[in-house]
């Protein structure tokens, strides 16, 4: 079978499953919430990498129903965890929306319906975008992007810098968060050049009153590097690799 056949199947059978990686507040130390990351176990070629399945799913229009679980399932993790702790959990969680699910699906009436399925606030959900989702049509994505807005979730843009699209943007759309992409982190303590770019995007967001995340810490030095630059946010090898929901329910344990 292709596999977009098998995707499509897994999706049905309720087969992908979330892996959680944490969000971690750089000058505290403190874990604020996870990104919910899509996983396919498949019954016999193992695990399969959302690098090869997401484009599928989003040539296939897959990422529709894909999105539409990822969202319910991220929503129920979080009521899980509250549910297993007692009390409302001071943490987030993070949901990747594609490009494909803003042109083509009411990405407002999903989350709306997410949220009041799990019970969850709106304020503990952050939606994560690229800049793809915005630059085909600005008009219906900022029709979304208000719809996610009165829902009180946050709207992060993913992978910020690595896109096309020109910055005016970030004035005329409610973005919350800059999430710097690991490609100009990674390398920052020793190519002067990423380490620019990630000032510039720290100050940009500063400017417009944007909070910061960066993607791939890999190492203490990174860590430091950047919450002495002022970012909020790091996310990263350092901190955690994405885990199961269990494991992360047990990695807030850990650290409480
Ligand atoms: O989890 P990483 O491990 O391998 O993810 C690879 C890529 O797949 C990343 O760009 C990530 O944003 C994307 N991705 C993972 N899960 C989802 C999802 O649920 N929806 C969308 N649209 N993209 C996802
Ligand atoms: O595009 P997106 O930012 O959603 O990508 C998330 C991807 O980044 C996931 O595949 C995740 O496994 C991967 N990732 C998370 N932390 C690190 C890291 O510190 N280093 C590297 N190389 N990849 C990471
Ligand atoms: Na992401
Ligand atoms: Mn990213």
């Amino acid at each position: 079978f292709s596999v977009e056949t098998e995707l499509r199947r897994a999706i049905e059978a309720e087969q992908l499953s979330l892996a959680f990686q944490p969000l971690i507040d750089l000058q505290s130390g403190r874990l604020t919430g996870f990104e919910a990351l899509a996983r396919w176990q498949h019954e016999h070629r193992g695990a399969i990498s959302p690098a090869e399945f997401i484009p599928v799913a989003e040539e296939s229009g897959l990422i529709v129903p894909l999105g539409r679980w990822a969202a319910g399932a991220a929503a129920t993790a979080l009521a899980t965890w509250d549910r297993a702790a007692g009390r409302e959990l001071p943490l987030s969680v993070s949901v990747n929306v594609s490009a494909i699910q803003i042109a083509r699906d009411d990405v407002g009436g999903v989350i709306e319906q997410a949220l009041s399925a799990s019970g969850i606030d709106g304020s503990r959900l952050t939606i994560e975008l690229t800049e793809s989702a915005i630059i085909n049509d600005p008009q219906r994505a900022g029709r979304v992007l208000a719809a996610i807005k009165d829902l009180r979730a946050r709207i992060a843009m993913d992978d910020f810098g690595t896109g096309y699209s020109n910055l005016a943007y970030l004035q005329k759309l409610p973005i919350d968060i800059l999430k710097i992409d690991r490609t100009f982190v990674a390398p920052m303590l020793r190519d002067r050049d990423s380490l620019a770019i990630v000032r510039a995007v720290l100050s940009l967001a500063d400017a417009l009153g944007m909070s910061t995340t960066a993607e791939g810490v890999e190492s203490p030095e990174l860590a430091q590097t950047l919450a002495a630059l002022g970012c909020a946010t790091g996310q990263g090898y350092h901190f955690a690799k994405p885990l199961g929901q269990d494991a992360a329910f047990a990695y807030w344990m850990a650290r409480e």
